[in-house]
């Protein structure tokens, strides 16, 4: 008999790729899914099995992290080895707006599923995972950030997010349950939400290459990320659950880059150069360059004679609405930990990364580029 599993938050980045990964590994996936007015279930769909298929993989349940009966029944009903605690208010801009939700379901969510699994009496047979996060180091009191790092967290994210971290070291010093916190640095994929800074890079990128878009405005530039690819994440999370005893792991790449390095190497990608110049809101980033063969190689030959139409224009500029009240501007994580105990590293480097991004994004918008041809209304939202 295979394990079962219930993941909170299968909708969204990692719960996909988690899902996927439990599935192959024979493992039957529960997913909790908020009721929205779509369907919202894009990232899964591929995985989808309908109700009335015999011996299913994936099975979902309406639920939310707000509502502590739910999550009780759910829990009872499904009986899980493993539970994977992922769903939570996950952008820090969003949560100085809601922060009194985000606190709700980030912070006390935790407490509801660590909770109900003492309730139920399954504290025995069922491990937790707690998604925590690099946003606690916040004002880093130590370079690089380990799991013996003081935190000092400076968003409302990362003060509810603080709380699930200490409510799971709690509960598992408590009542001895296996409950462990996976303290994950940034992680980006093909599937990240569009507001996310590298999404928006490399969606904006291959708009503004292929004709879609003039110019892409950001925030902080200096901003340095520790990032790394959700594949190679979720396979930590699954390690983290598989050890005898349960214990709080950084999993990072060691290796911080800035926010403008990131725009760089992603109009790197198709064959353009940006040369950056000015300082804080008026610095702007212009293209320098554009090599032709590697760009026919990626975007294609059709879209040529425009892109060179952009060499000398201004491409991306700073926009201080995007700017954070209090700044997180450094994160490096020491994953030594993580690769000793676990044996994990990541397979995907920062590069790598980038073209995976921009080989999903560009094709994305070479589909919609034919779409607008043909008389559609292709919308740029900008967030
Ligand atoms: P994500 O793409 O934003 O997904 C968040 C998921 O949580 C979505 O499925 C969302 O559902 C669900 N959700 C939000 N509020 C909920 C609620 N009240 N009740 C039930 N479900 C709710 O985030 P992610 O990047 O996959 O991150 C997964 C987890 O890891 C999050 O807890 C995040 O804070 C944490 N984390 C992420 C990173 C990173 O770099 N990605 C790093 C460290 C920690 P909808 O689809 O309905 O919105
Ligand atoms: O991509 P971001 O919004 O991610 P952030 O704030 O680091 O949070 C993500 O990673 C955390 C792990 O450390 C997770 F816990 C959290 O759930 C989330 O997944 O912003 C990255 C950096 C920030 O410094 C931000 O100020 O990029 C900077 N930035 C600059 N311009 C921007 C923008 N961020 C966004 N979202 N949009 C911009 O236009």
């Amino acid at each position: 008999m295979g394990k079962t599993a219930l993941i909170t938050g299968i909708t969204g980045q990692d719960g996909a790729y988690l899902a996927e990964y439990l599935i192959k590994k024979g493992y039957t996936v529960h997913g909790m899914k908020r009721r929205s007015s779509l369907f919202n279930t894009d990232r899964i769909d591929h995985l989808y099995q309908g109700p009335h298929e015999k011996e299913r993989k994936l099975i979902l349940h309406y639920g939310d992290l707000t509502d502590s009966m739910n999550i009780t029944r759910i829990i009872q009903e499904v009986q899980p080895d493993e539970i994977y605690n992922l769903a939570a208010m996950s952008h820090v801009k969003v949560s100085f707006d809601t922060p009194e939700y985000t606190a709700n379901a980030d912070g006390i969510g935790t407490l509801r599923i660590l909770e109900s699994v003492r309730l139920l009496g399954l504290t025995e047979k069922t491990r937790v995972y707690q998604a925590s996060t690099s946003e606690l180091y916040g004002l880093v009191q130590e370079i690089p950030q380990k799991e013996t790092t003081p935190f000092y967290p400076r968003s409302p994210y990362a003060v509810a997010k603080l709380y699930g971290y200490w409510i799971t070291v709690n509960y598992r010093e408590a009542y001895g349950m296996h409950a462990s916190n996976g303290i994950l640095f940034n992680h980006e994929s093909p599937l990240r939400g569009e507001t996310f800074v590298t999404r928006k890079i490399t969606r904006a990128v291959s708009r503004i290459a292929l004709s879609m878009q003039d110019k892409l405005f950001l925030g902080n530039l200096s901003a340095q990320r520790d990032w790394g690819h959700a594949k190679d994440y979720v396979r930590a999370m699954y390690l983290i659950l598989q050890q005898d005893k349960p214990s709080d792991y950084v999993i990072a790449t060691g290796i911080t880059t800035t926010v403008r390095d990131f725009v760089k190497m992603s109009f790197a990608e198709l064959g353009l150069e940006v040369a950056f110049s000015g300082e804080g809101v008026n610095e702007k980033g212009k293209i320098a360059g554009i090599n032709e063969k590697l760009f026919i190689e990626k975007a294609g030959a059709e879209y040529l004679e425009n892109a060179k139409m952009l060499v000398g224009k201004e491409v991306v500029a700073v926009d201080k609405a995007y700017f954070r009240p209090t700044e997180v501007e450094l994160l490096i994580g020491d994953p030594t930990k993580s690769r000793t105990l676990l044996g994990w590293t990541p397979e995907y480097d920062l590069p790598a990364l980038v073209k995976d991004m921009m080989r999903s994004d560009v094709k994305e918008v070479k589909k919609n580029a034919l779409l607008q041809k043909e008389g559609y209304r292709i919308l740029n939202y900008f967030e």
